[in-house]
């Protein structure tokens, strides 16, 4: 999702970049293993809908380069598209100005490396199956209220200082583009956005109004993150 609002949101033509769903599969703990589609070019060619065999850690994004390239992780996929564009000052989700522009990135880091990694619900469904964590309910897990509460208390503390109507000053950047999945995966945690960090959640609410940002959530199944586990096979797994 970060790189599909980059994508609406830096107003790149439709069909500069192809979006192609992955399949899904769900393994005996109710994970959402995610496929290489069926009949696509590549998965044909593959002869297996393995993700792996295009991204050894098996997660998306993948993108592909018409030379056969493939490049994965959602910051450089988002610096190696945006390198090929003409530079365009209007639409900048990457402010120039050095100062801002480690803000932006800032937030970025703090979204992809301190907070989605440990409030992923696979790796908690995983902890609870086979390393002894606690059992709870998987999208409301004490590790994940506090993983996404702690760095959306950090975040929260930077917005006094560099919001504007979205985080960093009056216009959207690459730090909106990587809230928005977190905040939707926060929302899924039932956090209560507007009481415990009320900077972020008006944040939020003006890219809501954003209708490039809008259009996405939409495709992807709302405001709230769908629930991304099977919940009849992790209570077989869990017990
Ligand atoms: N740091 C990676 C995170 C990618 C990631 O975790 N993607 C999720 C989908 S949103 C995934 O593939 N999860 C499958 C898994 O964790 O096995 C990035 O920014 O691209």
């Amino acid at each position: 999702m970060r790189v599909t609002l980059y994508l609406r949101c830096r107003g790149i033509a439709p069909g500069t970049v192809d979006l192609v769903s992955t399949g899904l599969k769900t393994d005996h703990r109710g994970i959402l293993v995610f496929t290489l589609p069926d009949n696509h070019p590549e998965t044909l060619r593959l002869g297996t809908n393995d993700l792996t065999a295009l991204n050894p850690e098996g997660r998306v994004p993948i993108l592909l380069l018409p030379d056969g390239r493939k490049m994965t992780q959602s910051g450089p996929i988002i610096d190696l598209i945006e390198s090929t564009l003409a530079p365009d000052d209007d639409i900048t989700l990457l402010p120039t100005d050095p100062w801002i522009r480690a803000e932006v990135q800032r937030i970025m880091w703090i979204i992809a490396a301190d907070t989605q990694p440990y409030q992923n619900i696979p790796f908690i469904i995983q902890a609870m199956g086979e390393w002894g964590m606690v059992k709870d309910n998987p999208t409301r897990h004490p590790l994940r209220l506090h993983f996404i509460r702690r760095e959306f208390g950090a975040i929260e503390n930077l917005l006094t200082r560099c919001a504007g109507k979205f985080a960093v000053g009056d216009s959207v950047t690459l730090a909106d583009c990587f809230l928005v999945p977190q905040i939707r995966n926060a929302l899924l945690a039932e956090i209560d956005l507007p009481s415990e960090f009320p900077i972020l959640s008006t944040v939020w609410n003006n890219l809501l109004d954003v209708p490039a940002i809008r259009a996405v959530l939409d495709d992807a199944g709302g405001i709230v993150q769908p629930l991304v586990y099977d919940a009849e096979q992790f209570e077989v797994y869990n017990g």
